[in-house]
């Protein structure tokens, strides 16, 4: 009997608070900041004033202190409304989540406890412009000077960025060293030396910035770093365990949107003197965008219901969770256009959106093949 899929009151409560400014505020203004590039600060602001930014900081720094499977509750309808959108605050949950595994009570406080008080995000710097997949390669240097540490190097793809008030930089003592040689540490966007780059020209989830940053010899109290020296690679891989199930869950979302809008359609197109949901090769494609939604909604929470445990099996199933869901929403996003014909190939209709949208989330936080190493990794340790 402790099998229990049921949501609770809270979290059915979270659902709907969640799926209404989803509906009324996010979608009709999706087009336009997808379009335009155009940064929907006034939603961040938004989504702070009903309580949904930011949920997991705890409670001891003046936040909720939710876990992940309210968070991929959430997830799931932002990412219905809008990929793009919703990367914002996972984008911000990325940077918390390295603080809320290794940081200190005081640093907790001291970073945690203003990203309550105010709508404000975290950012997580970990690629390169050299290396992405290979992080343990990463180049941008840490070196020691008395009580500071002394960051210089360039971060690229990093969501949020300029728009945070502060990254988490992994950076090296000693390239040499791999992934020994890796320090996490706080560095916030107003030290001297810290400068940023907007990636302009993305395909899709263009409401989200995105920027490279540079780090010039930028001078940072030790008492930001995470964890002891040893410790920066262990804390980016245990923070990415946890924060691709929301990748997942913003995809689960996607993918139920282009069931919505392909179901919809079908019922008013009509071909061949009737509505073309008649048609079976209509109806297979509702039907296994339907497989592919549903098994990837219980896939995300039950991931997440894992890595809320403690339970280490949340690594492995987080990447299963985040290729599988990614790569559903895609081909879901793909069925829909086919679907609408010509009117899916043009921006008339959301599903052309969708497509672009999911395609990132097959790439970032760890590409889909990367997922795959940890799958095979994990199956092969348990035969050793
Ligand atoms: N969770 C926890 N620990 C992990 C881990 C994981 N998923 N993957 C590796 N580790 C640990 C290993 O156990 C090992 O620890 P010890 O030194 O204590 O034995 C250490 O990290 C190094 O592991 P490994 O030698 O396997 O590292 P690799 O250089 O082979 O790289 C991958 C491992 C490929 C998994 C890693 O580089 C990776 O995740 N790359 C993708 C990065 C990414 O997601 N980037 C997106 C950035 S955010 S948009």
């Amino acid at each position: 009997m402790a099998l229990d899929f049921s949501l609770t009151d809270e979290q059915k409560q979270l659902q709907q608070l969640a799926r209404r400014f989803a509906r009324e505020q996010v979608a009709p203004v999706a087009k336009e900041n997808d379009e335009q590039a155009r940064v929907p600060w006034e939603l961040v602001e938004q989504l702070y004033e009903i309580g949904l930014l930011n949920i997991s900081v705890p409670e001891a720094a003046g936040g909720l202190g939710l876990g992940l499977v309210e968070e991929v509750i959430i997830g799931e309808e932002l990412g219905w409304a809008d990929m793009g959108f919703y990367t914002i605050p996972m984008a911000s949950e990325l940077g918390i989540t390295p603080i809320l595994l290794a940081g200190s009570e005081e640093q907790q406080k001291r970073f945690l406890g203003p990203l309550t008080e105010r709508p404000s995000l975290a950012s997580f710097a970990l690629s390169e412009p050299g290396n992405g997949s290979d992080a343990a390669a990463l180049r941008t240097r840490a070196v020691r000077d008395g009580d500071h540490y002394v960051i210089s190097g360039t971060k690229m793809w990093i969501s949020n960025a300029k728009e945070a008030d502060f990254n988490v930089v992994f950076a090296t003592l000693n390239p040499e060293m791999r992934h020994k040689g890796v320090i996490a540490i706080v560095v916030e966007n107003d030290r001297e030396g810290v400068s940023f780059n907007k990636i302009h020209g993305k395909m899709g989830q263009r409401a989200a910035p995105t920027y490279e940053i540079i780090y010039d010899d930028v001078r940072v109290p030790a008492e930001n770093l995470l964890g002891d020296e040893q410790s920066g690679f262990k804390i980016a891989m245990l923070t990415l365990d946890k924060t691709r199930i929301p990748v997942a869950a913003g995809s689960v979302g996607v993918a139920r949107r282009a069931l919505d809008e392909a179901a919809k359609y079908a019922l008013e197109r009509e071909a061949f003197g009737r509505p073309i949901a008649d048609f079976q090769a209509i109806q297979f494609k509702l039907a296994n965008m339907k497989i592919g939604l549903e098994t990837a909604r219980i896939y995300t929470l039950y991931a997440a219901w894992l890595a809320d445990r403690g339970d280490p099996a949340h690594i492995s199933a987080s990447a299963v969770a985040k290729a599988y869901a990614s790569e559903i929403a895609f081909e879901a996003a793909n069925e829909a256009i086919q679907t609408l014909g010509g009117y899916g190939y043009v921006n008339d209709f959301p599903v052309e959106k969708l497509l672009r949208d999911a395609k990132l989330n097959q790439i970032y936080e760890g590409t889909n093949e990367i997922q795959r190493i940890i799958i095979a990794r994990d199956i092969l340790r348990a035969l050793k």
